[in-house]
């Protein structure tokens, strides 16, 4: 891309790159796009003023106006559905925060792709004042069917079928990370609060092909099996040659942790545990948080994996599965699948 003496907005850049990827583009997929960058908008105002709500005494029950205060993922859930929903070019949409997929409005116009989304991932962080994100990837239609109650089939495919994935990081500054696939390259943009616009501020993000950073909730340690004991033992232990121990860094924000590794180098990890029987598969969701992330990460250079093969292979069978997730560096998970799938021990 050539200098430029300002940054590019994030609707140039979208509009930029489809005009250079597929000339032939009707702008549909630019107008989705542009409405997910407005209600991120929305949400990001919202999560900074979570703090000031609670000193005005209405988080979660009434404000001061006298209406009731919904909870800000519940919130953000609702802001991208209204959005997206009347913009002409989604067939349905799923959400973390909803058990089915959700169907378009009958007053609107139905299209032909589908936005899997976790509205505010790392929500348990919102009362700390700890970054959070919204994560998305989107897909588009296979079949004819426009029926909500015949669109799984549509919607469950692997990750690697995504048209585009990103995320949105509300931090001490708001930035959205996306990536159409196919060698575009992973762009951030950060958003200017004087002038509500996000600005291309990270232009093509490479992660290193290695990282020193090693993220993952060591809490659940006697519930992993020998297997990722030994992995997460071996990032622990000392050998220069190898620049170990790495460093532990573990926020609990997906978002934030993924964000913070892309940049730096590192792995994080969500093993399957035995504390839980719902995370006995992982408790990550392969749609909306590991898939669209494995998009992000391949095409910036990097890998995810469930611990056995990518993530981006995987044969979704249900909206809310549940996946095992190592992802960031590309050998740092080639080494963690060694040691998940037994070939490796020390
Ligand atoms: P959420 O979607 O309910 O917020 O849960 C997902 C979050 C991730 O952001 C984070 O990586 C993980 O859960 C943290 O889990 P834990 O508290 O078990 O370490
Ligand atoms: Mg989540």
């Amino acid at each position: 891309m050539a200098r430029r003496d300002i940054s590019i907005t994030i609707t140039q850049h979208i509009l930029e790159q489809q005009k250079r990827e597929n000339p032939e583009a009707t702008g549909a997929f630019t107008i989705l796009l542009n409405e997910l960058v407005v209600a991120a908008k929305v949400i990001s105002r919202e999560v900074n003023k979570a703090g000031l709500a609670d000193i005005l005494g209405s988080t979660g029950k009434v404000n001061i106006q006298g209406e009731q205060v919904q909870k800000l993922d519940q919130f953000a859930n609702q802001v991208i559905i209204e959005r997206m929903q009347h913009i002409g070019q989604l067939c349905c949409m799923g959400s973390e925060e909803d058990a089915d997929l959700i169907d378009i409005p009958q007053r609107y116009p139905k299209g032909e792709y589908i936005i899997l989304f976790d509205p505010l991932d790392g929500s348990s962080n919102i009362d700390v004042n700890v970054s959070i994100g919204t994560i998305f990837g989107i897909y588009k239609k296979k079949s004819k069917e426009t029926r909500i109650d015949y669109l799984l089939n549509d919607v469950l495919q692997p990750g690697r079928q995504q048209v585009a994935a990103g995320y949105f990081i509300y931090g001490s500054s708001t930035m959205m990370v996306y990536t159409t696939g196919n060698g575009t390259g992973v762009h951030g943009f950060t958003l200017f609060p004087s002038v509500g616009e996000f600005l291309l501020s990270h232009e093509n993000i490479r992660t290193p092909e290695k990282g020193k950073i090693y993220s993952v909730n060591e809490g659940n340690y006697p519930f992993w099996d020998d297997k990722t004991w030994k992995l997460v033992d071996y990032f622990k232990t000392k050998d220069p040659e190898t620049k170990r121990p790495y460093s532990s860094r573990y926020v609990g924000s997906l978002v934030a942790d993924f964000h913070r590794n892309l940049l730096k180098g590192g792995i994080f990890m969500y093993p399957a545990d035995l504390k839980d029987p719902k995370k006995s598969t992982g408790k990550l969701r392969l749609m909306v948080e590991a898939n669209p992330l494995a998009f992000v990460v391949q095409e910036a250079g990097g890998y995810a994996s469930d611990g056995y093969g990518p993530i981006l292979d995987i044969e979704p069978t249900q909206l809310h599965q549940r996946v095992p997730l190592y992802i960031g560096s590309k050998e740092d998970v080639k080494l963690a699948e060694q040691f998940i799938s037994g070939k490796r021990t020390s």
